[in-house]
Formats: structure tokens, C-alpha cells, sequence
């Protein structure tokens, strides 16, 4: 494969950022080029997590980068939404791995702990020493997080949690898992016989814990989701995350890892779109290269036309987060937007591939079957659009 044009020299975006922001983004760049590039096919096919970049990724400083204090590196939102994209360039595995750890673990350390929680857990997993997941979604679905039915019973002065996860990244090597379950108890936030979701940090060690990985997956072959089984698994008081009170507290966190799938799923569409104009310029049928064909090049100019308005987009609403500002509508404007659009480069890119386009000689198909479970996870393409329905119209779908 020739090397393509680079199409962020063809759109200036080196313009809108800061040097800092460059600079992350040739550091994830360079890691996802040098590091990640040599084996992911191979890791892809064998369905294999490569543990050892976890402290490489905490060296470089990605782990929970957007939070300040505690080993993080406290950089800006948009610094953030590049080492996404770069990561994601490379593969989808690679920048959830980032999310789960940073967007989710760690943020709902930072913003809910207590200070002796953040001092225990923070330092060591912004430095890839120690591995958080975050328990949410249940066997039964992802999308209704208000119907779930672990549990946490109160028992002397600690709690005991039973109940079943799916689909959690990293927890099978994780050293501690961000539990959401419902309580049952008026003096935890629930009313008079009501339920609240209430997060706790559960040690994977804690007996009781089980974390066995999904087998069979044909999407994110390089990176590890688990099914979840709490048998009585018993916790101290100290285990609950004080200020997330109610579904909020989850919901915060998955602002925050939708937040960098807008940037990252603009990654994978990047080198779809890359591929796709190597293999214009290289292949030849009918005496000429593909690209040279009106068709081939109507589509490749389409699908330039989508990255860089999904990076547009993803740099505003990185402004806005940088500001304060960003809503969660605005997040599923974009998380909507870029999963939906990178699917369809990797499937156009794929056409212009030919028969090439279905072997892993080319990256194509491996981001394509990616971003179908990019599409689903975090809200599907469905949640979305209906979070932008109740925000046009006023009226509640779900
Ligand atoms: P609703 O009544 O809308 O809200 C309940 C409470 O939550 C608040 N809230 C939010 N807060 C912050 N950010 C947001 N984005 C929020 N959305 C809602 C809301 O203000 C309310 O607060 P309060 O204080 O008034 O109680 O709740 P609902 O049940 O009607 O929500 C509907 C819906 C569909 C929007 C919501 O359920 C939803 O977003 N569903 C999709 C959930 C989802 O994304 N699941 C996928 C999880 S993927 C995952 O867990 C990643 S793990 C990855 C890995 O491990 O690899």
C-alpha cells in the first residue's frame, strides 16, 4: 500500500489547535503507529489483549488525562478527543480501553469519591498500575439503566451486592470494578420505599466476584468485555461512592466516554478513508488506476466531506466541554453523528477495496465490524436519536 495523502494536510486542523494539543496528538499517534499498528492484526485474530501496553499508556500520560490531581494530567478536552481519534485510528479496542479506564472508572472516582477513595485508586490506575471497570449494563440490555436488578442490601456496617453484569470491558483483569446497583433504604437516597442506584468500589478480589470473558465476539477481538456474576459479594461502608446519589451518577460518566467517541469513531474513519485512497491510486482495472473513475472519486470525496465535518464538530463540542457548557444532547449530537458516519466510510471504503477489502491485509473490516459495537455501546444510534426527539419536542419516547 502506497503511503495516502495525508488528508489532515488537505483540511488545516493544525490551525485550530494549540501546540500542546499537537503534541498530544503526535504522542498517541506515534504510540498507535509504532505500538499498536505491528500487531493488531495478529491480536485481532487471536482475540488477544495486550496487557503490557496498559503501563505504556499510563507512561505516556492517557489514563484519566482530561482529570486534574491524583498522578492525572488535568489537559484539556480537546487534547483528549485527539489521543482518542489517534487511538482509534489504529483500533477500537485500544481507545476503549482508554475510555473505560479514564472516562468512566477513574471519572467516577474523581467526581464522586471521597477524598480517601481517590487517594487509594487514582494514582495507581492514572499510571497503568491498577485496571478499573464500570459495571452498568445487565444481561437483559444496555439502553434502560433505571430497570436494572443488582442490588445492594445493607448487612451490619457494610453492604452485600448480588446480581449480574454483561458486556464490562477490562474485568477480567481488573483490580476494581465501579458497581452500579439498587438500594433499598430511605437513608441512602431512595425515599420511602424506593429504589436509588447507588456506584460502589468492589475490589475483584472480594469473594463472591466472578468475571468471565465473552467468547465468540466477531467485533473488538483485541480488547476483553466480560459477563459480570455478584454472589453475595460483601463490601464496607466505605465501598459506596458518596456523591453519586440516583442514575445521574452513571449517566455522568457515560457523558464522559460518549464525549470521546465522538473524536475516536472519527479515527477509525480516517484510516478506512486512508485505505480507500491508497487502493484508488494503486489498483488498476481497465487500464487505469480506480481513482482515476468518476465514481471512485465522488465517493472518496463524500466520505472527506464526513470525516471532516465529524472532526469539526468533535473539536466544537470539545470548546464547549472546555467552557463548561457542553450538554448531554449536544454529546448525543455527536456520538449520533460520528458512529454513524464512520460505519458508513468503513462500508464505502470496503466497496472501493474490492475482494481486498474483506482480508485483513487492509484495516477496513476490522474498524467496520468495530463500529458496530461502538454503535451500540455508550447509546445506540436508537438512544440517541430519541434523547434529540425529547430535546426537540418536549415529549418523552422511551
Ligand atoms: P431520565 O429520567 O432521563 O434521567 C434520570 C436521571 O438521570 C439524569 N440524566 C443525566 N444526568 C447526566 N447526564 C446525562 N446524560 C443524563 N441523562 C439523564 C436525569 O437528569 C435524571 O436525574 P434526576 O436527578 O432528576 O433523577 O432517565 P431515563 O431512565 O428516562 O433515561 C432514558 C435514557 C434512555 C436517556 C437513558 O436510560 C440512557 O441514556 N440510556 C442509554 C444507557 C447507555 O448508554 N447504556 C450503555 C452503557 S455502555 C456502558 O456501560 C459502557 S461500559 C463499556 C465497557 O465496559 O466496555
Amino acid at each position: 500500500m502506497t503511503t495516502a495523502p495525508r488528508i489532515d494536510a488537505v483540511f488545516d486542523l493544525d490551525a485550530l489547535l494549540s501546540e500542546d494539543e499537537r503534541e498530544w496528538q503526535q504522542r498517541a499517534r506515534r504510540f498507535a503507529q509504532e505500538r499498536i499498528m505491528p500487531v493488531i492484526e495478529d491480536d485481532f485474530e487471536r482475540m488477544h489483549f495486550r496487557r503490557e501496553f496498559v503501563k505504556e499508556l499510563g507512561e505516556l500520560g492517557f489514563l484519566g488525562m482530561h482529570l486534574k490531581g491524583y498522578g492525572c494530567a488535568g489537559a484539556g478536552a480537546v487534547a483528549y478527543g485527539l489521543v482518542c481519534l489517534e487511538l482509534e485510528a489504529a483500533d477500537s479496542g485500544w481507545r476503549t480501553f482508554v475510555s473505560v479506564q479514564g472516562s468512566l472508572a477513574m471519572s467516577a472516582i474523581h467526581k464522586y469519591g471521597s477524598e480517601e477513595q481517590k487517594q487509594r485508586w487514582l494514582p495507581g490506575m492514572a499510571a497503568g498500575d491498577l485496571i478499573g471497570c464500570f459495571a452498568l449494563t445487565e444481561p437483559q440490555g444496555g439502553s434502560d439503566p433505571a430497570g436494572m436488578t443488582t442490588t445492594a442490601r445493607r448487612d451490619g456496617d457494610g453492604w452485600v451486592i448480588d446480581g449480574a453484569k454483561r458486556w464490562i470491558g477490562l474485568a477480567s483483569f481488573a483490580d476494581v470494578a465501579v458497581v452500579w446497583a439498587k438500594v433499598e433504604d430511605p437513608s441512602f437516597g431512595g425515599g420511602s420505599g424506593g429504589h436509588a442506584v447507588r456506584g460502589f468500589l468492589v475490589p475483584t478480589s472480594t469473594p463472591g466476584f466472578t468475571a468471565t470473558p465473552i467468547d465468540g465476539k466477531l467485533s473488538m477481538r483485541a480488547s476483553v468485555q466480560c459477563d459480570l456474576a455478584f454472589d453475595g459479594v460483601r463490601v464496607d461502608d466505605d465501598a459506596i461512592l458518596p456523591s453519586a446519589k440516583g442514575l445521574s451518577g452513571p449517566f455522568g460518566c457515560l457523558n464522559e466516554a460518549r464525549y470521546g467517541i465522538v473524536w475516536g469513531a472519527m479515527g477509525a474513519a480516517r484510516a478506512c478513508l486512508e485505505a480507500a485512497i491508497s487502493r484508488s491510486v494503486d489498483r488498476e482495472v481497465f487500464g487505469r488506476p480506480i481513482g482515476a473513475n468518476q465514481l471512485i472519486q465522488a465517493k472518496l470525496a463524500d466520505m472527506f466531506l464526513e470525516v471532516e465535518k465529524g472532526i469539526l464538530l468533535a473539536l466544537h463540542l470539545g470548546r464547549l466541554k472546555e467552557h463548561g457548557s457542553l450538554t448531554p444532547a449536544q454529546i448525543s449530537v455527536g456520538k449520533l453523528n460520528s458512529v454513524r458516519e464512520a460505519l458508513h466510510i468503513a462500508h464505502e471504503a470496503r466497496a472501493i477495496l474490492a475482494g481486498d477489502g474483506i482480508t485483513n491485509e487492509f484495516p477496513v473490516m476490522r474498524h467496520a465490524a468495530n463500529l458496530e459495537s461502538v454503535r451500540t455501546y455508550e447509546g445506540t444510534d436508537e438512544i440517541h436519536q430519541l434523547i434529540l426527539g425529547r430535546e426537540l419536542t418536549g415529549l418523552n419516547a422511551f
